[in-house]
């Protein structure tokens, strides 16, 4: 008879937007990956106990708490998932460790770098798996990038070109949603798109040196919030509050490697809907990839024939793009809820086997401090050093 594979019981704190995203990538997980655990659906936690009830009874969870500390103390729950806004992650992640509970949770860590080392300080200390969802590097065209940044195959990097371009709130009337609340979010565009530039960068070519940039809010005004979902929101007309996060972040880095940068996020680039973007340039060729077309990774190589030489578009649907052939045959392309899957299976095998995957609190630190850099030099107009940041 097979074996019986060992089940991971999840608790997931939040259900919206990416409450949607995790709980579908644990469902399906199996049915394309062999997972070294079996996740199980266990217990979702809101506030609205209706909305919840509905939340729960859609995505296949087998229980509902309204309070996330009765969440954490339950015995018949591993791992807790925050996928709540961004200033309850630090509380609910730290309490989850003191409770011996595995922690995955959404980016960005926390509010600030001083709480993401906390969270860190938390897992470590109780010696639980930790892991943070970065997704976008769990597409097979930016592993195929890693793979061939990894094999030399660019030779030396000199330039990343990161772009992150959204444009919902580009309407002065949409209202002051979570993600323009300072007190909720911690930043704007700053930590809600740059943080996964950071995160591919971090990936592709290494640790950040130090940054110079400019953070800048161009509606400084919206009407206060009603109700909110996801990226939408209802407002009253009459009632207006001050935005505190930036519409836009702008900055230049240095890469311990010798590589420099340029990063622009931001909400206000009309046209663009979730324009994830980057290039790099090295001694022997380049790649550059586009979120909305994210099968297709393009790639120059400078020893290609004179006459034939240029950017070729490789679509990562074979069976030996990584992650790829556990889904279709190729060219049957994959989706945005595909890279939560494939993260998901290395969060399960690290479990599994007792390893924190990449990307884990550690990563989120690093994140954190290249975020808090650019934040203070936008203050002082003076480059920051990142290692100055995690001492
Ligand atoms: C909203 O700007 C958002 O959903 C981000 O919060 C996500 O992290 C990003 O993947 C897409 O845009």
């Amino acid at each position: 008879m097979a074996d019986v594979k060992k089940e991971l019981r999840i608790g997931m704190v939040g259900y919206k937007f990416m409450g949607k995203a995790h709980s579908h990538a644990f469902r399906d997980v199996s049915f394309y990956f062999d997972p070294k655990v079996e996740p199980v659906l266990q217990a979702i936690c809101g506030r609205q106990e209706e909305d919840l009830k509905q939340a729960a009874e859609k995505m296949g969870w087998n229980s509902y708490e309204t309070d996330w500390r009765k969440l954490i103390e339950r015995d018949d729950i591993d791992l807790i998932d925050i996928v709540t806004p961004n200033n309850s992650h630090a509380e609910i992640a730290i309490a989850a460790a003191k409770a011996g509970k595995h922690v995955f949770c959404e980016k960005p860590l926390a509010l600030t770098l001083e709480q993401s080392k906390e969270m860190l300080k938390a897992v470590q200390e109780n010696g639980v798996i930790h892991m943070i969802n970065h997704n976008y590097r769990f597409s097979p065209a930016i592993q195929m990038a890693k793979k061939l940044i990894d094999e030399g195959r660019l030779g030396k990097i000199y330039h990343v070109r990161a772009l992150y371009l959204q444009d919902w709130i580009m309407d002065p009337q949409f209202p002051l949603v979570w993600r323009l609340n300072k007190d909720i979010s911690g930043s704007g565009s700053h930590g809600d798109l740059a943080a996964h530039s950071i995160d591919l960068a971090r990936f592709l070519v290494g640790e950040f040196e130090e940054v110079t940039g400019i953070l800048e809010t161009f509606i400084k005004e919206r009407p206060i919030v009603e109700s909110s979902s996801g990226l939408s929101g209802s407002a009253s007309t009459d009632k207006f509050g001050k935005v505190e996060v930036d519409d836009a972040s702008v900055f230049i880095a240095r890469f311990e490697n010798g590589a420099i940068g340029t990063f622009e996020a931001t909400r206000f680039a009309g046209g663009n809907r979730n324009g994830n973007r980057i290039e790099i340039n090295g001694e022997k060729g380049s790649i550059r990839w586009d979120m909305e077309n994210m099968n297709n990774l393009e790639v120059y190589f400078h020893d290609d024939e004179p006459g034939l030489q240029g950017f070729r578009t490789i679509n990562c649907t074979e069976e030996l793009h990584p992650y790829a052939g556990a889904y279709w045959p190729a060219g049957h392309i994959i989706g945005y809820e595909h890279t939560f899957i494939n993260l998901v299976t290395e969060l399960l095998n690290g479990v599994a086997e007792g390893y924190n995957p990449l990307p884990n609190f550690e990563d989120g630190v690093r994140n954190a401090a290249v975020l808090e850099a650019v934040e203070q030099s936008s203050q002082t107009k003076q480059w920051v050093r990142i290692a100055d940041l995690l001492e």
